[in-house]
């Protein structure tokens, strides 16, 4: 995990000089909101993925998580990233963005608090293992549930939230798995410790409704991109069983891209190897996140591109910003 140049409250510092006091409450409380962000290589150089949608989820974030006033604007938040990833030099790395508190937040009030901003890149090669993408991975139901809505706000990634992500991949990895599904307080399925989760059977795609999940800005590429190659697609309740009687089930994220699970629980999903319809969607993200489908130009910021030349920027996001056909 290297990262050379670190962008520190508005300005680059050198990585090692990235730090915050001991006393914070980001590190005592989980105080702290972040995002998870990807930029590609390209043949026009390396290309942030969906940027926009990411800084206004990080904002929303912020926002749900009562912190104070942010002192960085969407726009300067975008240009931040973007001035983080080509001081690195990396054409394809992992963009982390995380508000923290830089005082304040010691009686467990956010609101009183000052919030600061720290970028850092690296470069994150397969999150779920170098075979993950060609062969799938297995997974079990985790003995962890995932947050109830109103314990944890499952819209924002706040730090804190990711201790239940960690107890159950933690436990998941112990027992042999690569990755744990975790049920919602219903028992139905939300999504992975870092991913959401979808179905295929009966060549329609499903994947769970957001309530009790992250809206998951893959998820909603992979909806946009199922729909455009004809596929039905349903957001509907999801039960244990029906993963288990699926014809394929695979996972997708940020970091983890978009991945088969080939066994859950002991029983082979489907033929047991990645399904046709998780191939198709694979390929077609893959092909959209490194610019070779102008259909996607839209979701791609390019680094060394002038905001002028930026497709990006030319349209406003929709207020749903993530409804994004
Ligand atoms: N659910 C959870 C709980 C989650 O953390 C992520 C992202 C997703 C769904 C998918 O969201 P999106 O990346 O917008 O498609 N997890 C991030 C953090 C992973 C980590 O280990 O750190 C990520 O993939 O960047």
């Amino acid at each position: 995990m290297q990262s050379k140049q670190v962008w520190m409250n508005g300005r680059l510092v050198p990585a090692e000089q990235a730090t915050v006091p001991f006393l914070n409450t980001g590190l005592h409380y989980g105080l702290a909101v972040f995002e998870g962000i990807r930029a590609y290589r390209t043949a026009r150089g390396p290309a942030v993925f969906r940027l926009r949608e990411h800084v206004e989820r990080l904002l929303h974030s912020a926002h749900v998580l009562a912190m104070p006033a942010i002192p960085w604007s969407e726009p300067e938040i975008v240009a931040a990233v973007r001035e983080v990833v080509a001081a690195n030099g990396f054409d394809d790395c992992y963009v982390r963005p995380l508000i923290y508190l830089s005082e304040g937040g010691w009686n467990l009030d956010v609101g009183n608090g000052k919030a600061s901003l720290g970028i850092a890149v690296w470069e994150w090669g397969p999150y779920l293992g170098a075979e993950a993408r060609e062969a799938g991975v297995r997974a079990n139901v985790s003995s962890f549930t995932r947050h109830h809505p109103n314990v944890m706000m499952t819209k924002a990634k706040i730090a804190g939230n990711y201790a239940n992500s960690a107890l159950a991949k933690t436990e998941s990895v112990r027992l042999g798995f690569d990755e744990a599904i975790m049920l919602d307080p219903s028992g139905f399925v939300a999504e992975c410790t870092g991913e959401n989760l979808f179905l295929v059977r009966d060549a329609a795609l499903v994947t769970t409704p957001t309530a009790t999940i992250l809206e998951g800005i893959t998820r909603d590429s992979i909806l946009t991109l199922a729909r455009d190659l004809g596929h039905e697609v349903h957001e509907e309740p999801v039960s244990r069983d029906q993963l288990y009687l699926a014809d394929e089930v695979f996972v997708c994220g940020t970091a983890a891209e978009v991945v088969a699970l080939r066994e859950i629980d002991g029983r082979k999903v489907g033929s047991g190897r990645v399904g046709p319809f998780t191939r198709s969607l694979q390929q077609a993200f893959h092909a959209a996140v490194r610019g070779e489908n102008a259909r996607y130009e839209r979701w791609l910021t390019y680094v060394r591109d002038a905001p002028a030349e930026r497709a990006d920027l030319a349209t406003p996001l929709p207020s749903t910003s993530r409804a994004s056909s």
